[in-house]
C-alpha cells in the first residue's frame, strides 16, 4: 500500500493544530503507521529541503523548520501521496482553497503549517530520512472493509 510522509511544522504544533490535522487524515480513511514529535537538526533540515538549496528563501526555511518541534508522520492508503497534497492545499496559503489545511489555517507561505511528500520518490526518500524501519508499524485496522 502507498505511503507518504507528512509533518506538522513548528507553527502548526505551536498553534495547537496537530490533533486537528491528524483527525483530518484519520477521518478521510487513511491509516497512521508512524508518528513522533521531534526537534529537527540543521543537518536533517538541509537534507530534507535539499531541492531548495539554491532558492533565496532556503536559509529562512531551515531556520523556520528547526525553530521548534515538528510532528512527523507516515500515512498509508490508496493514492495517499496525491490526496494528502490536495487536502493540504496550495503551497501559498493565500491561494489555497477553503477546506484545505493551508486554506483554513494559514496566511503566509513562510508559515504554511504542514509538509507533505510531492511524489512516490520524495515519499520514499523522506520516510527514510525521518523514520527507522522499526518505527513504522504494520497492522490491520477494523475499518478497512468499510473504506475499500
Ligand atoms: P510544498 O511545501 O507545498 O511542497 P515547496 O516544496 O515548493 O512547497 O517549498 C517548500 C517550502 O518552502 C514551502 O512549504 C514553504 C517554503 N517556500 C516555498 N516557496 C517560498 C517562497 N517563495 N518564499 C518563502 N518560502 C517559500
Ligand atoms: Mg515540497
Amino acid at each position: 500500500m502507498e505511503k507518504t510522509f507528512l509533518m506538522v511544522k513548528p507553527d502548526g504544533v505551536q498553534r495547537n493544530l496537530t490533533g486537528e490535522i491528524v483527525q483530518r487524515f484519520e477521518k478521510k480513511g487513511f491509516k497512521l503507521v508512524g508518528a513522533k514529535l521531534m526537534q529537527i537538526s540543521n543537518e536533517l533540515a538541509e537534507q530534507h529541503y535539499g531541492e531548495h538549496k539554491e532558492r533565496p528563501f532556503f536559509g529562512e526555511l531551515v531556520d523556520f523548520i528547526t525553530s521548534g518541534p515538528v510532528f512527523a508522520m507516515v500515512w498509508e492508503g490508496e493514492g495517499v501521496i496525491l490526496t494528502a497534497r490536495e487536502m493540504m492545499g496550495k503551497t501559498n496559503p493565500a491561494e489555497a482553497a477553503p477546506g484545505t489545511i493551508r486554506g483554513d489555517f494559514a496566511v503566509t507561505v513562510g508559515k504554511n503549517i504542514i509538509h507533505g511528500s510531492d511524489s512516490a520518490e520524495s515519499a520514499e526518500r523522506e520516510i527514510g530520512l525521518f523514520f527507522n524501519e522499526s518505527e513504522l508499524v504494520s497492522y490491520d485496522k477494523q475499518d478497512r472493509d468499510w473504506i475499500y
